[in-house]
Formats: structure tokens, C-alpha cells, sequence
């Protein structure tokens, strides 16, 4: 009857007669990434999520996508600035296409350890060119962690001394303009592909390699189709565990510290990992029957180097900013 449906609505609309008031729903993160299940940034997502949730028990709800299986690679600063995902790992590569003065972080051979990304990022540097990310993209960086090191990866058994070595070379590069650029400047022809798809560009010789950190050639199996590993050390990589700005601004300041705090902990975790089998993986990936080994890395430096220097990239890296990282001791 009509007085029925009255009272069950009005009881359904109105807490004082439903019940006690339900608590704020959690916040929702979502996080993607095209990172694979072994590697060390997706192993380090489950430590964020338990570090926040004993920093700020039921107030969030952490959903981890890896395999690039909700945002493509790539897209994720978009889709994060569109309102459609709310966390990412992203590279100095994806933020350069947005903020060109960030390409200065994707130069090879210009960051030269670890320890000298950590310093780097937490300088008055980090400070700076964090600022434009949240000030341009409406991005907040959480934390920079270490991707690792970057190596050549090769299916072909040529073996590389110099750049010149690399010329026809097909080398699989992320697509975008400062990957591809990067490519070119180790002296390689270089291909765009998704992550998710060089295992098997690789294991039908559409590509004649890759560059990746160790620890990834080891987490997506890349050694089962490759012959041997050119230890160029050419790109000192990281990734920026972010958050997007209109899910920030609604945290409160309690929540903002344990955001902030499980991200420094995650990275922590990743970098230690990381930084360890790094170590180890050269002389276990030769044992394997890879064949392992240092290239002229000073021939690498000075040919990668100049073709910075000439690129208009260059052009637009803040001024003096090369001194002042190189000045980061
Ligand atoms: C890659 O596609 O080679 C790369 O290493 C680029 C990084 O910026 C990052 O996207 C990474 O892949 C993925 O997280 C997969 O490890």
C-alpha cells in the first residue's frame, strides 16, 4: 500500500530511523601499470597497500592492475588527469611528453648510480621539477623509485664494442619520442613496442633486441629468447609512484602523510630488492649460457652524450640544470 511504501522509503532515506551513520566510504586507488607480477615495482604495490592500511585502517582501497590490463602503457598520466585511475608508476619519458624540460631525466648517462637518483630527487632539483608535474600535469609524485639500470638485450650474436656496432640493429624501444630518441643515440634503428608485447616480437625475430633493466630481463623471462647482454649501463632509470591531483586535494592531512609514508616504504622495499639482484643477475644470467659482457661503455657515454647535447631536447632543460645534477655528490 501507499503508507507502506512511505514508511519503508522514508526509513531507507533517513539515518536516524535506519540506523547509526555509515562511516565515509574508503577511497578508492586504483593502480596501474604494465609492470609483470615478478618484477620488483609490482612486488613492491602489496607493501604499499599493507602500509597504508596500518597507517589509516579502512580509509582506503588499494586495487593493484598489472600487465597493463586497465590503462595501455603509457596513457596512464591521461587517464589519471581525465579523473579515470587514480595511482601509476610513471617515467620521466611519460612526463616529458607533457613538461619538456623533464626530458633532461630521460638523457642517458647523465644520473650516474642509485645513490645519486635519490640525492637528485631529494634536492631542492626534485623539489623543483616535482612542482611543475603537479603545477602542469596536476600529477602528485608520492616518491621516486630505481627501475634499474638499463642494458642492451640482443637476440643476434654480433657483438657490440661501440655504437657503431648498433647501426641496423633493430631495437625495441617504448613508443615515444625521447624512447625512440634514446635508441638512436646508442646508435641502434629503434622499433616503438608495448612492453607487454616484446617477449614475442623478440621470440620471432621482428626485433633484434631490447633495453631493460636486469631485474626485468629476469621478471618477464626475456633471457629465454635472447643470446647474450651488452652491460652499457646506459640509462640509470626510475619510476614515480603518483597519485592524481583531484584525489590528493580530497585527502585530508592525516591521510596525505600516510599516502606519502607507505609510498616512502614501498619504494624502499623496491629499491633494496632491486639493487640487490642487480648485483647478481650478470653472473647468473652467463651461467645460464648468456653470453655477458661490458662493451666500450666510454665510446657508449661520449657518443650518447653528444646527441643530447645537439638534440632539441637540450634546449629545453632549465638552465645550469646539467651542472647542478652533475654537482649532486
Ligand atoms: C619498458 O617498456 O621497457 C619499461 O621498462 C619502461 C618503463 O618506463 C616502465 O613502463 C616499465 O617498462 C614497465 O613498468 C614494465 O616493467
Amino acid at each position: 500500500s501507499l503508507s507502506r511504501r512511505l514508511v519503508l522509503g522514508l526509513a531507507l532515506s533517513c539515518p536516524l530511523i535506519a540506523g547509526p551513520a555509515l562511516a565515509a566510504d574508503p577511497v578508492k586507488l586504483r593502480i596501474s601499470t604494465p609492470a609483470v607480477e615478478a618484477d620488483w615495482h609490482a612486488k613492491m604495490l602489496p607493501v604499499f597497500k599493507e602500509e597504508l592500511e596500518k597507517r589509516a585502517p579502512g580509509q582506503f582501497d588499494v586495487e593493484i592492475h598489472l600487465n597493463a590490463t586497465l590503462f595501455k602503457q603509457g596513457t596512464e598520466p591521461a587517464a589519471m588527469q581525465r579523473g579515470n585511475l587514480e595511482m601509476a608508476m610513471i617515467s620521466a619519458f611519460d612526463i616529458a611528453k607533457q613538461i619538456p624540460e623533464w626530458s633532461i631525466f630521460t638523457a642517458g648517462y647523465l644520473i650516474r648510480d642509485p645513490e645519486h637518483q635519490q640525492k637528485v630527487f631529494a634536492s631542492d632539483i626534485g623539489e623543483e621539477m616535482y612542482k611543475l608535474v603537479e603545477d602542469k600535469m596536476g600529477i602528485k609524485v608520492l616518491s621516486v623509485g630505481y627501475l634499474g639500470t638499463r642494458q642492451l638485450n640482443l637476440r643476434i650474436e654480433k657483438e657490440v664494442k661501440t655504437p657503431a656496432d648498433l647501426a641496423g640493429v633493430k631495437l625495441r624501444m617504448p613508443g615515444s619520442d625521447t624512447w625512440l630518441f634514446l635508441g638512436k643515440a646508442l646508435g641502434a634503428n629503434p622499433l616503438p613496442l608495448a612492453f607487454g608485447e616484446i617477449y614475442t616480437a623478440l621470440q620471432t625475430g621482428a626485433i633484434d633486441g631490447q633495453d631493460n633493466p636486469l631485474p626485468t630481463v629476469r621478471a618477464a623471462k626475456f633471457y629465454e629468447v635472447t643470446k647474450q647482454i651488452v652491460l652499457t649501463d646506459h640509462l640509470v632509470d626510475s619510476i614515480f609512484l603518483s597519485l592524481a591531483g583531484a584525489t590528493w586535494n580530497k585527502l585530508d592531512d592525516k591521510q596525505k602523510e600516510a599516502v606519502l609514508e607507505a609510498a616512502k616504504a614501498a619504494v624502499a622495499f623496491n629499491n633494496e630488492g632491486r639493487i640487490g639482484e642487480e648485483r647478481q643477475l650478470a653472473a647468473d644470467f652467463a651461467q645460464q649460457g648468456l653470453k655477458v659482457y661490458r662493451p666500450d661503455v666510454e665510446a657508449f657515454r661520449t657518443h650518447v652524450q653528444k646527441a643530447y647535447l645537439e638534440s632539441e631536447f637540450s634546449k629545453t632543460w632549465p638552465k645550469g640544470m646539467v651542472e647542478r645534477i652533475n654537482a649532486v655528490k
